[in-house]
């Protein structure tokens, strides 16, 4: 028979069907009961913290429904139930995040990292090459900070178009079916308050691009009600703007009830046809939609909701509402059905059991082992550590730290020291691994090449230097793409890609709107999709903007999955000198300190800078490259090998030898520093001149100390503010590499103001580091050790 139940369902034959809503009730029922046992969990000291997906169960199933291989969800921490319904986890895997097991084989989607709920799917190899997507279902790595996963989610649409747009990449089947890719994303009602979720909802409607919304409206955010979120408290009223117009364009909008099983299978189904067929961006307000525990571990939702609220919700519980439409349906019966639920109890309970048995297990190994191993020294120590429930590896430590402690000077405790260093550098590489890739393709593994000259080699503005290697890019790896305001038609404000849309198309090369952060998030979603993007964020000064993405997604992306994704990606940009408060600034600091995980890389010129770009695209890691503002019209020598040149990461350049003192600065600031070196050979000061070009990461092989050890004084030099980007050069070289052994003199730092900089010469001189400042510091460091040869 052929009949279908549900208006619109795709023709399958009624046991089929009924087959299909028994199994997506399973799903939600056994999920529901995973966040029930889950919060138990939490208050009977087994976890830390439970956020679970109850409430949200029934719209997940329906979404799983439509979803196809190849597909992209980027979502936040209610969606379990999805995870579930397309095997993607199960509630052993749930169960062992909520416990924080750190293995990637039981815990695949953090390897213990991240709280319960923020899940991900491997998509590297043990290599930490790229997995085919396209043969499964993706998963992006949840973050928590809410609404942050919409510029993502916006990038993995615009991915689709892209391989839609570009027939060069239609064989890379491995990425695309020609972009028919829909991204799904999920939000919650009151993180769309956030400016994140407007700016991507645009940017979408602008670009046309597959990305599929769905909003769990629970009416609340924590304790705060829709009325202190949104205007009218209505988001399909305020989203109305957005919707399709005669010809097409604009957003689909579809409004449903999240009880309402047959009508959110027929909204998905629309959805996803017009979101797949015609790349129309769609957004679902999945609507009255409960929150059977409230909102997390961490209260009770009784606190501030009525009882006529608590009363709907329970009225409206969709799991009690599917199973109601099953019955009045006759698609099972009620005897039937709990029958099943019966089942699910016990399998889900078991599940529970065989996660925390096999958290536990290993522990227990290292505990017992840990007790005997104190015990032949202090035994109450041993029972101490015995008696702890459930003690973790922080227990054993401590306890063995205390028996060190204890017996300081006794021979006998050679053994625990031996057992104590080596589980403590075991647990911390398991916690600390995957900063950064650690695959071949790293960046510090790029092979250096050096620029090459020839005695008649042209002499070049800088930003044609760039325009060349941009073009050299684009020419030879078709998945570059580069994009930003102002960077398209004319080729960014500096003509870095000038004419380079008119020869490469553009869908290589790109205009957006003025919206930094969804332009971030367009790198992040393209490069998990296989494409090398380099976004451009126009002036250093509106990073601040996209510097959330690049704090919480881009840097933490290998270590929240412990090498399970990877976003190789490039954030260019241009900053230092330039004039005025907003356009000559030089934040390094506040990034340096934001972004680990990316490295952070300040060319001094632009063939150094097209180094850069050449050394990263061959990489599998995220970069911000900063151009010098005033570099652009300053002439270069054109190498002849410019395609090859590779500026190593992390490898700073004696630009100038020198005795006396080294000066360690960076970018723009190496030609102030030039300068003022200039007056100091006048006096028959030498300084050696150190350009770090790379600051994260920072000198790798320890060739600053080195030049410590020659001049036994040194100065670091920026233009950032005091204590920013020189404090941490200072730490790296004093510190970590022992320079202070070294030094005759105080260790200095020439820095700009605390203030934004003035516009106008004058205001930048009085504002940032300049030449005679320069001078002052070194001849003071050269006064001090020789007042008579430098009065
Ligand atoms: C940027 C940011 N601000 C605040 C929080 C703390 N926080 C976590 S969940 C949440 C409420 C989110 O509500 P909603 O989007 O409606 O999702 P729901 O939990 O109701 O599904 C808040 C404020 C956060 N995680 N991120
Ligand atoms: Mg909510």
């Amino acid at each position: 028979m052929t009949a279908p139940l549900v208006k619109d369902q795709i023709s399958i034959t009624k046991s089929d069907f009924i087959d299909q809503v028994i199994q997506d009730y399973s799903v939600a029922y056994s999920s529901r009961l995973a966040s029930l046992i889950g919060r138990k969990e939490v208050l009977t000291g087994k976890a830390k913290f439970g956020i679970f997906g109850d409430g949200k169960e029934v719209a997940q199933v329906a979404m799983a429904r439509f979803m196809e291989n190849g597909d992209f969800r980027a979502g936040y921490y209610r969606d379990q139930t999805l995870m579930f319904a397309l095997g993607l986890s199960d509630i052993q895997k749930f169960f062992a995040q909520l416990y924080a097991h750190p293995s990637v084989e039981h815990e695949p989607s953090s390897a213990g990292r991240s709280m319960n709920g923020h899940f991900s799917t491997r998509m590297l190899d043990e290599h930490g090459d790229w997995l085919p997507q396209t043969d499964r279902i993706n998963i992006s790595s949840d973050i928590s900070p809410t609404a942050g996963q919409m510029p993502r989610v916006l990038g993995l649409a615009f991915a689709s178009k892209i391989y839609k747009s570009n027939e060069a990449l239609h064989q890379n089947t491995n990425f695309s079916n020609q972009g028919r890719e829909i991204a799904w994303g999920t939000i919650g009602n009151a993180s769309t308050s956030e400016g994140h979720f407007w700016e991507s909802i645009n940017a979408a409607g602008v670009m046309q691009v597959p990305m599929l919304i769905s909003i769990w409206d629970d009416e609340y955010g924590i304790s705060v009600h829709a009325k202190h979120q949104t205007t009218k408290q209505n988001l399909t009223a305020i989203l109305s703007g957005f919707k399709t117009d005669k010809f097409g364009t604009g957003i689909e909008l579809i409004t449903v009830n999240g009880w309402d099983y047959p009508a959110l299978i027929n909204a998905y189904k629309k959805a996803s046809e017009v979101c797949r067929e015609k790349h129309t961006p769609v957004v679902i307000h999945v609507k009255e939609v409960t929150q059977p525990q409230g909102h997390s571990t961490s209260g009770s939702h009784e606190r501030y909701k009525s009882k006529e609220r608590l009363d709907w919700e329970t009225e409206y519980d969709c799991i009690a509402r599917m199973r109601n439409w099953m019955i009045e349906n006759k698609i099972i019966t009620d005897i039937k059905l709990t029958e099943l639920e019966k089942d699910i109890d016990a399998q889900v309970k078991e599940a529970k059991k065989v996660a925390w048995a096999s958290f536990r297990s290993e522990i227990k190994t290292e505990l017992d082992e840990a007790v005997e191993i104190i015990s032949s020294l202090n035994g109450d120590y041993a029972q101490e550590l015995k008696e702890i429930m459930d003690a973790g590896r922080k227990d054993i430590l401590k306890i063995l730290h205390k028996t060190m402690r204890q017996n300081v000077g006794n021979p006998a405790i050679e053994k625990v020291e031996h057992f104590y260093t080596q589980y403590l550098e075991k647990y911390q590489t398991i916690y600390s691994s995957h900063l950064q890739s650690e695959s071949n393709r790293r960046a510090v593994n790029i092979v250096e090449v050096k620029p090459e000259y020839h005695p008649e080699s042209e002499t070049l503005n800088g930003f044609e230097i760039l325009n060349r290697t941009f073009d050299a890019l684009l020419t030879k790896h078709p998945e570059v793409i580069a994009f930003g305001e102002d960077v398209g038609k004319i080729g960014d404000v500096n003509q870095g890609f000038s004419g380079l849309q008119e020869k490469h198309g553009d869908t290589r090369v790109m205009d957006m709107g003025i919206r930094e952060n969804t332009i971030v998030g367009q790198a992040v979603g393209a490069s998990l999709r296989g494409l090398r993007p380099i976004a451009e964020i126009q002036y250093l000064d509106y990073l601040l903007y996209g510097i959330q993405i690049m704090s919480d997604d881009i840097a933490t992306i290998q270590y929240r999955t412990k090498g399970g994704q990877k976003y190789p990606l490039i954030i260019r940009t241009r900053g230092h000198r330039l004039e005025g408060i907003w356009h000559s600034g030089s934040p390094m600091g506040m990034i340096l300190n934001a972004v680990r995980g990316m490295h952070v890389l300040v060319p001094r010129d632009m063939t150094r800078a097209a180094g850069f770009y050449n050394t990263m695209i061959q990489s599998d890691e995220p970069a911000i490259i900063i151009e010098c503002l005033n570099g652009y019209r300053l002439k270069e020598k054109l190498p002849i090998n410019l395609e090859e040149v590779s500026v190593p990461v992390g490898v700073p350049e004696i630009i100038q030898e020198g005795t006396d003192v080294t000066l360690i600065t960076y970018g723009s600031c190496v030609r102030i520093a030039q300068e003022g070196i200039v007056m100091l050979q006048e006096k028959g000061i030498s300084v050696e001149l150190i350009d770090v070009q790379s600051i994260l990461p920072f000198d790798i092989h320890h060739s600053l100390v080195e030049s410590i050890k020659k001049t036994n004084r040194v100065v670091f030099m920026d233009e950032d503010v005091k204590g920013g980007a020189t404090a941490f050069m200072m730490q790296k070289v004093l510190e970590e590499q022992g320079g202070y052994r070294y030094l005759d003199s105080d260790p200095k730092t020439l820095t700009s103001q605390d203030h934004r900089p003035a516009y106008g010469t004058d205001g930048d001189y009085f504002s940032k580091s300049n030449p005679e400042e320069v001078y002052d510091v070194v001849y003071a460091l050269m006064h001090e050790s020789n007042p008579q040869q430098f009065p």
